[in-house]
């Protein structure tokens, strides 16, 4: 006899997963354990009659010859599977995308994908299997629950393209959005009330803040949204949480901040995560949760304003011409050095006015390359103090539809921000 299992706890990735993995070994018994998540319970409490699962205790343990399992591989993440961790005789199949587990094998499939049903999917499309709009619909929503529609960070573009290929199979979208409700289930409530009734406000750089530290045991869905809600229901700029999950030994650190100043992505970087300005993660192995307090209010307090001055990310030394240089020369250094702009000064060096490719168009007539500059540089300069942060810098350009702001320090033009430094700086494109 072959099964099929997954985890206890079993919530769409990991329903789907069976359901494919029936598909790719025909056959074999699926075995859903009796623990499932709130969702997925409703779910089959309407389309059970289109499923043939087995529970665990159905199931002769001795007669098993092949063990497939789908969406995890540790031993003690399935349900009454004991007595095969020993058996020497047994063949094990492994769909994974999570990195840890224990459970031994050749047969292993792993990848760090977005959602397990994504191997599931691919080799499906490989091999050519036919699946019905109801199967696609329940693997799509397997991938979206686990990738959070593809807007988790942990998504892949292998996932993306296994939702394209449920879409063509005729995966339903009404029915998605009817069963994917938020899993804002009573666990992650417990902990939002546990972090509000201990929320702590403090003061950093002139902002709020609070962090809160809590402890979690095992994997906690959505960990995420719970903290955007409490950032929301405290009331502060930016919020942080450390999660200590006793179980792994690993801290879960999450923020969000709802202000330019606070930069989450950058912090969480600086902890080995990552992120965007808004909104951030890092995984801590074996750290306390104190000292990973202590250092984010470090790198709050040292993440203020000047600190990530646009000096830091702007291209420099900036070339700069005189207002009387004449047009056919500053064209020339302007394709010496491939640059489609520069500023333009006056004899003190001060900053008079700017010319662009915009600027060149104006030129009708072969004399104008003999004029000085002056005549057609924009006078209108928008320039930007160095202690901006690079989000000012890129709604000025976004204002004022302009690819170039030089950056003044005293005065002085020190640097130029570009619409690429400021890409290189949101995308997370920096050397370390
Ligand atoms: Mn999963």
């Amino acid at each position: 006899m072959i099964i099929i299992t997954t985890h206890k706890g079993a919530d769409f990735d990991a329903l789907a997963s069976l359901v494919a993995a029936t598909l790719l070994y025909p056959g074999a018994k699926p075995v859903l354990p009796t623990s499932i998540n709130a969702n997925l319970k409703a779910f089959l409490s309407i389309h059970k009659d289109l499923f043939d699962f087995y529970s665990p205790k159905d199931i002769i343990l001795e007669h098993v010859k092949k063990l497939v399992v789908v969406d995890t591989h540790s031993w003690n993440r399935l349900e009454r599977m004991e007595k095969l961790k020993t058996r020497k005789d047994l063949e094990i199949i492994i769909w994974d995308h999570h990195s840890e587990g224990d459970i031994e094998t050749d047969h292993k499939n792993i990848s760090e994908t977005g959602a397990a049903v994504t191997l599931l999917v691919k080799e499906i499309e490989k091999k050519r299997k036919l699946i019905t709009p109801i199967q696609a619909t329940l693997f799509l929503m397997g991938l979206y629950e686990d990738t959070g529609n593809l807007t988790f960070p942990s998504t892949l573009a292998e996932d993306a393209y296994a939702a394209g290929f449920l879409l063509d199979r005729k995966a339903d979208l009404h029915i998605l959005s009817t069963f994917l409700q938020h899993a804002y289930g009573k666990k992650q409530k417990d902990i939002l009330f546990q972090m509000v009734r201990k929320a702590k406000r403090t003061e950093a750089s002139g902002f709020s803040i609070s962090i809160s530290k809590m402890e979690i045991s095992g994997r906690v869905q959505n960990l995420a949204m719970v903290l955007q809600m409490y950032r929301e229901i405290v009331n502060v700029d930016a919020a942080f949480g450390i999660f200590r999950d006793v179980e792994r030994n690993i801290c879960m650190v999450i923020g969000r901040s709802k202000v330019d100043e606070i930069n989450v992505g950058l912090i969480m970087r600086s902890v080995g995560g990552g992120g965007h300005p808004g909104a951030g993660s890092a995984l801590l192995k074996a750290a306390n949760p104190d000292t990973i307090e202590e250092m984010l209010v470090e790198l709050i307090s040292g993440n203020q304003y000047s600190s990530i001055m646009l000096s830091d990310i702007m291209s420099y030394p900036v070339v700069t011409v005189l207002e009387d240089t004449k047009v056919e020369e500053v064209a020339m250094i302007l394709r010496n050095m491939g640059c489609t702009g520069m500023p333009i000064v006056d004899k003190d060096d001060h900053i008079v006015g700017v010319v662009s490719r915009r600027d060149f168009k104006k030129m009708r007539q072969s004399k104008h390359m003999l004029l000085p500059i002056k005549a057609f540089m924009s006078r209108n300069v928008i320039t930007i103090q160095h202690d901006k942060s690079a989000i000012e810098a890129a709604r000025l350009m976004i204002k004022n539809d302009i690819g170039r702001i030089p950056v003044m320090k005293d005065d002085k033009i020190i640097g130029i921000i570009t619409r690429s430094d400021a890409m290189m700086y949101f995308y997370d494109l920096l050397p370390d």
